[in-house]
């Protein structure tokens, strides 16, 4: 197939998911362009993926740089000149609607929806509307969690099917000897990783930290920047912590932190699935997080711990537990079977293949009207 896809380039998790998914497809004999405004971080190197960066001339005249008209010009014009059989966006605002403007119809679209798409920028009446009509039109909608496939059904009036995320094991793998790079022998290491918006509550997992400190000889590495990273920092320096918080703003390679970790902490308040948490069982290191969005649907009491949100006192508790288990070791080898186990990439692209197939088989993706 000539797939087109769409995503943001940063280190956000629906881009993460879409180079991946854009990377193995091409090794499958597929062809695929990828749309980005930059050329996506986690996009393998060499990737026969052909890459397609996203221009957004700006002009005095504009009020802001118009990204989704320019997005769907250069999805028009692939439509036309490289003959795209389908397109896949990731992240529904404002893909969505931009491919439906530059598809008008001639190629069925496919949108996966990854979490604030749906649950923050879904509900605001500035978007609502023509996101959900543009997902209703659509060939075929997915969901990376059923509980936000539960949401879109409730905002946007669509079902998508459920596509759980894929974690690459080859690359997430148990890391233990680089442990003492980042603790002393009689430590033990916590990692938390993301980009840091408020929606993560990193302050949070220093509140966490600070109290399992008072427990148990630990460390807390910060792994990753975005918004919230000097609050964070800021609350390690006035809860007397600092001394054993490191942030490492921009690890190249994360995984070689995560795979040195002892438990590994997410403490969102929301997560449409909540990808680092997965990585992190890759790495064979348990997770604590708070049982919010598709979580729940990933960690199970074998591979870590599920915790109410904003409970920090049950959340320090939890880490203490896991970190002083006679069960820690078991635990680690059963996080990273069940990742290999469940969250094969195989056969999760083999799931959007289907999809594919089945959306360019039902051409019932005509234009409503025509002038
Ligand atoms: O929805 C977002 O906050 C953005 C999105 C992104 O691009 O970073 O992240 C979402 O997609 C990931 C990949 O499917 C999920 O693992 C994250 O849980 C989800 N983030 C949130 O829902 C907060």
């Amino acid at each position: 197939m000539r797939i087109g896809m769409v995503c943001y380039p940063g280190l956000g998790g629906s881009g993460i998911v879409a180079s991946e998914l854009a990377d193995r497809l091409t090794q499958r004999g597929h062809t695929v362009y990828l749309f980005a405004t930059e050329l996506p971080m986690r996009l393998p190197a060499g990737s026969p993926v052909r890459f397609v960066p996203v221009e957004v001339p700006n002009y005095p005249v504009f009020p802001a740089p118009l990204y989704t008209l320019a997005l769907a010009g250069a999805l028009e014009r692939a439509i036309r000149e490289e003959h795209l059989e389908i397109l896949h966006t990731h992240y529904a605002i404002p893909h969505a609607v931009a491919a439906e403007l530059a598809a008008e119809g001639r190629i069925p679209l496919v949108h996966t929806l990854h979490g604030t798409d749906v649950t923050l920028l879904g509900i605001d009446p500035a978007y609502q509307a023509l996101t959900a009509r543009a997902l209703q039109k659509a060939a075929a909608v997915t969901a990376v969690s059923h509980s936000l496939a539960q949401q879109a059904q409730r905002i946007f009036g669509v079902s998508p099917q459920v596509i759980y995320n894929a974690v690459d094991t080859q690359r997430f793998r148990p890391n233990p000897q680089a442990k003492r790079f980042y603790a002393a022998q009689d430590e033990f290491l916590l990692v938390h990783a993301s980009n840091f918006r408020a929606v993560k509550r990193v302050g949070d997992i220093v509140h966490v930290f600070a109290k399992v400190r008072q427990k148990v000889r630990a460390r807390l590495v910060l792994v990753g920047s975005g918004p919230e990273r000097a609050e964070a920092l800021s609350i390690a320096h006035n809860l007397g912590v600092d001394d054993s918080v490191t942030s490492l703003a921009t690890a190249k390679n994360p995984e070689e932190v995560i795979g040195a970790a002892d438990v590994f902490l997410l403490a969102s308040e929301y997560e449409g699935f909540g990808q680092s948490g997965l990585e992190a069982l890759a790495c064979g290191v348990p997770v604590v997080a708070t049982r919010v969005g598709g979580i729940p649907e990933w960690l199970t009491p074998e591979v870590g711990r599920l915790v109410e949100f904003g409970d920090l006192e049950a959340f320090a508790q939890a880490v203490v537990e896991l970190l002083t288990s006679p069960n820690l070791a078991q635990m680690r080898e059963a996080a990273r079977n069940y990742a290999q186990a469940h969250f094969n990439p195989d056969h999760i692209t083999h799931q959007y293949e289907q999809v594919y197939r089945l959306a360019i088989k039902n051409k019932t993706f005509e234009p409503e009207s025509s002038v």
